[in-house]
């Protein structure tokens, strides 16, 4: 089934999955032999090969009491985990066969008037990208093969579930993308995080940049969470995602915190306990689909399938605000009061420091770097290591390879290398904003840019350039967004608040006539766009404004420049945050002279004239 059919069963009622696969397995005390050997002893995939009834009798167990969607037993399906029972070979086959009997068996219970639906089950692995345990492309091909085998054996829906590492995720939807693009085959995709008992994502992770990391993604129909605790330990959680979540939302708790009794984990949460919460997360949020996970037996599901029956789900009232996030937490792209500040110092071009540590290989200094812009007061980083001579996709690696932990900001990639771009984002677990697109070279960088921000869900800049340069007056700065913005649209999928619209500045410090108007134009034309495009945002490299002033006059006149192009609506701006100003702080009459520069006034040459 496609996202959208998926959608449109949601709009009648609330689905219900099974229940825990892998406790209901142990259950049935399987034998070393039924697994097919001592050295394939708890390698429940395989059970799908060597016992098969084993498995189809889980499936059973559930549709007896009337779920609507079956779990396939691939849980740890991906190569890179049955690697550890020397299967990595056989995941194609496992999954197929995975699904297969999932297929087969969910058939038997379906009857004109009633479908019964196969989620082909894609767990975390064992490993962890955003430590280093293995790098994003292997942990997407593996996945690639689960994914080929699932839908080869009929699963009609993917679910991504337990996710612990955004970056795992991420690996997972690119392997998903990239057999959609491949096949041609639209299928649903569900993807559940798990949030542990201390309020986090095992990484770290808030569920507010878990939402925002996943949000982008249209190939995600369903997000929710699943796994680690009872209901009640995800109230909260499930409330967030209820009232800021555009997708639906998916709640699979376990039968309450697991227990250890005798090194086996044991779950005491009663039916009665389960249809209260699960209740209560339909009637008042507004959860979409309900399931079980470790623990949760036939008679736990059946009080889901009780609540399907008497329940509709609360009309969610959703706003989302579109934001960016690092691996930890989120920044939206508007804050009241403006702006969002994106620190300029991790800038291989515009910090003497920055650049020196980079010379030196020095990556835990530039990490101190990126924290100090943090304690200065910046929301985001912008983060460029180009410098001639150096192999900057190794430098860009080395680099996000630390801050994608050690920075709890979210980041900009600054960098015309497409190359440097992707490998940055395979990299980064949260939603990054690439810095940046233009025209100058026709639609190329457009072309090359945009795929990437839909394969791993980020925010893009347009600069208001194009064939003829840079835009100098604001209505043709406001043509090359308009141009940028409907390509971008039309043609490349993106939506309108994915665009962040750069209307760049020359310097008024040159005292060139050519560009006296600079400062003025850049300001009109983002009015202009905030007023077309209301949805987008709007970010100046502010410092721009002054280069080849000295370091007072500077600071003074970003400040009194970041003052005006505010109040006409400009939402982020890049500056150095130790140094931009409050405007009270600046004396009246520098902010007099700068107000005058900046809007043209020309006072001294008229005075001048009338002295003449
Ligand atoms: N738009 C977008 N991205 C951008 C820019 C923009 N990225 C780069 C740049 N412009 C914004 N970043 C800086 C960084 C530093 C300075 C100016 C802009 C700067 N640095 C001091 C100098 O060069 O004199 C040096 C400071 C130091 O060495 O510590 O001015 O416009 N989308």
């Amino acid at each position: 089934m496609t996202g959208k059919e998926l959608l449109e069963i949601l709009r009648n009622r609330v689905l219900v999955f099974d229940g825990a696969t892998g406790t209901s397995l142990q259950t049935q005390n399987l034998s070393a032999a039924d697994f097919g050997g001592e050295h394939l002893a708890g390698c429940n995939e395989y059970l799908n090969i060597s016992k098969p009834e084993a498995p189809e009798k889980v499936h059973r167990g559930f549709l007896d009491v009337g779920v609507d969607v079956i779990e396939t037993n691939s849980f740890g399906g991906a190569s890179i985990v049955l690697a550890e029972y020397g299967l990595a070979e056989r995941s194609y086959e496992i999954n197929r066969r995975a699904a297969e009997i999932a297929r087969k068996t969910a058939d038997e219970y379906a009857s004109p008037d009633r479908t019964r639906y196969v989620a082909g089950s894609m767990g975390p692995t064992t490993k962890l990208p955003s430590l280093g345990h293995i790098g994003f492309d292997d942990m997407k091909d593996s996945y690639k093969v689960q994914v080929k085998g699932l839908v080869d054996g009929g699963a009609d829906l993917l679910i991504v579930e337990t996710c612990q590492d955004l970056l795992q995720m991420k690996a997972a939807l690119v392997a998903i993308h990239e057999f959609i693009e491949e096949t041609g085959k639209g299928i649903a995709v569900i993807v559940s995080i798990t949030i542990e008992t201390m309020g986090t994502m095992l990484m770290g992770t808030e569920i507010a940049a878990a939402l925002t990391t996943i949000e982008p993604y249209d190939i995600v129909t369903v997000f929710g969470m699943n796994c680690a605790t009872g209901p009640k330990e995800m109230e909260e959680n499930i409330r967030y995602l209820c009232e800021n979540s555009p997708k639906p939302v998916f709640v699979m708790p376990n039968a309450g915190l697991p227990e250890n009794i005798g090194g086996q984990a044991c779950y005491h949460l009663s039916p009665d306990e389960l249809e209260f919460w699960m209740t209560r997360f339909v009637r008042e949020f507004g959860v979409s689909i309900i399931g079980g996970c470790c623990g949760t037996t036939p008679d736990h599901i059946s009080r889901l399938v009780k609540i399907s029956a008497q329940i509709k789900p609360k009309e969610r009232d959703v706003s989302y605000t579109p934001s960016v996030s690092s691996i930890y937490s989120n920044v939206a792209l508007h804050v009241d009061p403006p702006p969002v500040i994106v620190g300029e110092r991790c800038n291989a071009n515009g910090s003497k420091k920055f650049k020196e540590l980079l010379l030196a290989e020095e990556y835990d200094g530039m990490v101190q770097l990126a924290k100090e812009q943090m304690k200065e007061g910046a929301h985001i980083l912008d983060l460029c290591v180009a410098y001639v001579g150096r192999d900057e996709v190794r430098d860009m690696r080395e680099v996000m390879k630390r801050f994608n932990t050690q920075v709890a900001l979210p980041l900009m990639i600054d960098s015309t290398e497409y190359k440097v771009i992707e490998e940055a984002l395979k990299m980064y677990a949260g939603r990054a904003i690439i810095n940046s697109i233009n025209l100058e070279d026709g639609e190329e960088r457009m072309r090359r840019a945009l795929p990437l921000c839909k394969k791993y869900g980020a925010a893009v800049i347009a600069l208001t350039i194009d064939e003829s340069g840079m835009a100098k007056t604001r209505d043709k700065k406001f043509e090359v967004a308009k141009r940028i913005h409907d390509l971008a649209i039309d043609k490349y999928g993106m939506r309108e608040e994915d665009l962040i619209f750069d209307t760049l500045t020359f310097t008024l410090g040159s005292g060139d006539e050519e560009f006296r108007k600079a400062g003025i134009e850049t300001i009109e034309a983002i009015k202009m766009i905030k007023r077309e495009f209301p949805k987008s945002y709007t970010l100046l490299g502010v410092s721009n404004i002054s280069f080849g002033l000295n370091v007072h006059a500077r600071h003074v006149l970003n400040s009194v420049f970041l003052h005006y192009a505010m109040q006409d609506g400009l939402d982020l701006a890049i500056v150095n945050a130790q140094r931009i100003m409050p405007l009270y702080k600046v004396d009246a009459r520098g902010r007099e002279l700068c107000r005058e520069v900046i809007f043209d006034e020309r006072k001294f040459e008229s005075a001048q004239a009338q002295a003449g």
